[in-house]
């Protein structure tokens, strides 16, 4: 199917995402929003599917929300819209999905990056929240989930300051999971997608969800919730036959049930 904002390929059990506003360094229109959930939930309820890449290209990532767009919304018309329903079913999507970032994260882009699950960084990534220049702060989880993953005392840096960080502090920040040559992110971020995606569907969709659970739930809470995820994947076909085709020293074949 054809996108006006993307371009949307799959490589096996791997969704490709790729978005596509180039003359304006992909920046985030809430037509694209709307098209990027709209496929994320087209590729979620796709069994054949694994795992996601979202990224942005060779150049850029992308470099905020469309600040042309937004110019001259008022607070009633952001609230119609419903934007931030939108982003955040970006952060529903059950299924890995990786950020494959070069150049620009900014603003909204940045936002988007830090929704996915890992963040495969080019050499030439640069992460930030320019927001404070355009006389707002960030809208879709910056000043949340900065702090979350760098700190207190970064997260203010990057949301005061509105400079952007580079690709290589990011990752000493813990912030990205690994820093490699532009002309490679993708590639290295689809190779990573597709050893995910030949995971056990059920397990990873747990897994997922457990981690995200333990940034929200205090840690009795979050504990429980893992045993009941763990005690729960006993009652799949994917659990017996993970655990026999270790034993009879053979590669596990998972069929998701
Ligand atoms: N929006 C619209 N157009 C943009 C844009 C953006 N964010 N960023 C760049 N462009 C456009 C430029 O206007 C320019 O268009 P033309 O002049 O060619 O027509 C073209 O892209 C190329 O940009 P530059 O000429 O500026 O390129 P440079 O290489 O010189 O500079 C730059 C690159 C990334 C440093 C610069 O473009 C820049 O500072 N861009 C703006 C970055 C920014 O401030 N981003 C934050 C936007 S606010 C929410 C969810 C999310 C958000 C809010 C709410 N809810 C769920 C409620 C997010 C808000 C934001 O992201």
């Amino acid at each position: 199917m054809d996108y006006e904002n993307l371009l949307v390929e799959r490589e096996g059990a791997v969704a490709v995402i790729t978005l596509n506003r180039p003359k304006v360094l992909n920046a985030l229109s809430p037509a694209l929003i709307a098209e990027l959930t709209q496929v994320l939930d087209g590729f979620d309820s796709e069994p054949v599917v694994g795992a996601a890449v979202l990224t942005g290209g060779p150049k850029v990532f992308a470099a905020g929300a469309d600040i042309a767009d937004m110019a001259d919304r008022t607070p009633v018309e952001q609230v119609q819209r419903d934007q931030t329903g939108r982003w955040s079913k970006v952060t529903s999507f059950t299924k890995p999905l990786i950020a494959a970032v070069n150049g620009y994260a900014l603003g909204g882009g940045c936002e988007l990056a830090l929704m996915c699950d890992l963040i495969i960084a080019g050499d030439s990534a640069r992460f930030g929240q320019p927001e404070i220049n355009l006389g707002i702060i960030p809208g879709a989880g910056g000043t949340q989930r900065w702090p979350r993953t760098a700190g207190k005392y970064v997260a203010m840096e990057v949301n005061l300051g509105g400079q952007p960080i580079k690709a290589q502090r990011a990752y000493q920040l813990g912030l990205v999971n690994r820093v490699v040559p532009a002309e490679v992110t993708v590639r290295v971020a689809v190779q990573l997608a597709q050893r995910l995606a030949s995971k056990a569907p059920l397990a990873a969709r747990l897994a997922k969800e457990a981690v995200n659970q333990s940034l929200e739930l205090p840690l009795k809470e979050g504990l429980a919730a893992e045993r009941k995820n763990f005690y729960f994947l006993f009652a799949t076909e994917d659990q017996k036959e993970g655990m026999h085709a270790f034993l009879e020293k053979r590669p596990a074949e998972f069929k998701g049930r």
